[in-house]
């Protein structure tokens, strides 16, 4: 069967699609794992962001695909649906499967008919499911049997019984198959970037995290063979830059020291790695880990830092996560020590942050956004977002403080929620002010790393950076108001993509 697959345009302000354009790891990982004769192509559109419509239209008419999948973040949810409508125009008797985030958590948002109607939906992770979907396809041999999936029946939907996750270690998962992309251009600041996976899981439960209700609380691993090969693999196909995707990476620290040393060994410490840590784990064990990253290549750290005021982060429910141990006993919030040992080993922080918590104040957020400037490489800070079934939604729901329901706006960045003393607006506000200025500091870094690519985006870098922002603003002429205002009109003109 012709099989196309398609990752989503929709990007938002800490990744600008000029600087960063990453493949879509569950979309190779699906291609890996098909039957052999299949022909599948994988399309990531963030690749062609402003001409969608067009490319969509040129691989439907090429592929002629039997069957095309989408994976979806929440705030792709409405992109995903025009693309479904127009792939529907121009190949009628398509059949459209979704998966990812928003369709396993808001699974009854695709349920519907009419506009952006899908036929199947896989539920949790893809690789068996879709495997035996299409081969249900092909042989028509009915669905009732393939576990994690829904499917249309008459008027409604059937959903079959959960699948459970997937045995990491047994090498139930073949590895990616990277051959399958069919666009170029990915992009991490200049240097071909790709994705690998070394674990998928984790076991802590921040209430603001989809990942508990998408697999439950556990963590996988594959073998340091399988992540070697897949490591070679990227490289082999360009990638200078890889991006590590694991929910918790840090949450074996012994293992992960065995992998930095296993990368060392192999040496693919040539290339930039750039990975998820919890801070605690970085402030109790950087005196040997950091320096071990550093010497594996690693060159970004994102901390998930969550919030520097305790009572957010109880909120949050990551307080342990980042609290710092000393002999066994809890030491303070765990930040500024992760981001010492990063610093000390010539590493970057990427600082994960997320203001306009219910009882946050104006003066608690300037706390976090202080912190930010004073500490953080890369700013990555957020507020809190209503994504589908997560203890935060329903606590947030409990208080109507939700303000939007238009999940487009669900980016982490458009303030959709309120705080109890402050609108979502003045919360926006403040972060956008301040955060446009922490990362131009992180430019100079970058000039010493690429030059070229600086040279060649500076000007795209800058003007996304300062969207909204006119000269007569920043000589104070004009109220910063004014510019956040034009900011956010561009922003949501943004949010089209077809
Ligand atoms: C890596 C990652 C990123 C990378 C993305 C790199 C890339 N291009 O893939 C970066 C850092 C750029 C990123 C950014 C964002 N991310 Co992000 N990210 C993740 C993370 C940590 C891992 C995703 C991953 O690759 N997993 C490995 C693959 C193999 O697994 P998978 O994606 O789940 O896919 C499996 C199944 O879902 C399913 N599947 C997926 N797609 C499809 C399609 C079909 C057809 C089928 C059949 C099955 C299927 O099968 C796959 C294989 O088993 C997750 C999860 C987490 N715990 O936090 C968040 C997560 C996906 N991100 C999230 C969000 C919100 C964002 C941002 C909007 C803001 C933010 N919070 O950072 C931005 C927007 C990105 C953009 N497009 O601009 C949310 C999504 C929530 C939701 N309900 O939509 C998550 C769940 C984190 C969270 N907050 O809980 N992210
Ligand atoms: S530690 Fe990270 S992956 Fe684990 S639940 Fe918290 S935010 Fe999600």
């Amino acid at each position: 069967m012709n099989v196309l697959l398609l990752s989503m345009p929709d990007s938002f302000e800490h990744m600008p699609a000029a600087g960063v354009r990453m493949p879509n790891g569950a979309l190779s990982s699906l291609a890996g794992n098909v039957d052999p004769h299949h022909r599948v192509a994988v399309a990531d559109l963030i690749l062609v962001q402003r001409h969608v419509r067009e490319t969509v239209t040129q691989l439907v008419n090429e592929r002629r695909p039997d069957v095309v999948g989408l994976s979806v973040m929440t705030f792709q949810r409405k992109t995903a649906k025009a693309i479904v409508d127009l792939i529907r125009k121009l190949k009628p008797d398509v059949q459209v499967v979704v998966g990812g985030y928003d369709p396993t958590l808001a699974t009854v948002a695709y349920t519907g008919a009419g506009p952006g109607q899908v036929d199947f939906i896989v539920r949790g992770e893809g690789e068996i499911p879709f495997r035996d979907l299409l081969r249900a396809l092909e042989t028509g041999s009915g669905y009732e049997m393939i576990a994690g999936l829904s499917y249309r029946h008459g008027d409604g939907f059937k959903h079959n019984r959960d699948r459970p996750t997937s045995r990491l270690e047994q090498n139930e998962i073949r590895p990616p198959k990277r051959s399958a992309r069919i666009l170029t251009g990915y992009t991490m600041l200049g240097r071909q970037v790709d994705v690998i996976e070394t674990s998928r899981g984790c076991t802590f439960d921040c209430s603001f995290c989809s990942i508990i209700e998408m697999r439950g609380r556990n963590f996988e691993t594959f073998s340091f063979a399988r992540v070697i090969a897949d490591i070679q693999d990227a490289y082999d196909h360009g990638a200078r830059s890889i991006f590590i995707v694991d929910d918790n990476i840090t949450l074996n620290v012994k293992r992960f020291e065995g992998l930095c040393r296993a990368i060392i060994a192999a040496g693919l410490n040539k290339i930039d790695y750039s990975v998820q840590a919890m801070t605690s784990a970085i402030a109790n064990h950087g005196e040997h880990l950091a320096p071990l990253m550093r010497q594996a290549g690693f060159r970004y750290v994102f901390l998930g830092i969550v919030n520097v005021v305790d009572r957010d982060l109880e909120f949050l429910r990551a307080k342990s996560k980042n609290t710092r141990r000393i002999n066994g006993r809890g030491a303070g919030n765990a930040a500024i020590k992760a981001i010492e040992y990063v610093h000390r080993n010539k590493m970057y922080v990427i600082g994960g942050l997320i203001v306009g918590n219910p009882d946050d104040t104006r003066e608690s957020i300037q706390t976090n956004l202080r912190f930010a400037e004073r500490y953080i490489d890369w700013p990555y800070i957020q507020h809190p977002t209503p994504y589908p079934r997560t203890p935060m939604t329903k606590a947030l729901e409990k208080k109507g403080l939700i303000t939007s329901d238009r999940v487009e706006e669900y980016d982490g960045t458009t303030a959709v929620v309120a705080c109890e003393n402050l609108s979502g607006e003045e919360i926006e506000f403040l972060r956008w002010k301040a955060e446009r200025w922490m990362r131009l500091r992180h430019l100079s870094a970058l000039v010493s790393h690429d030059p070229l690519f600086v040279l060649l985006n500076v000007w795209g870098i800058l003007s996304f950076n300062f969207r909204g922002t006119s000269w007569r603003s920043l000589l104070g002429l004009e109220k910063e108001r004014t510019a956040f205002e034009r900011y956010r009109v561009i922003r949501q003109a943004e949010r089209s993509y077809l």
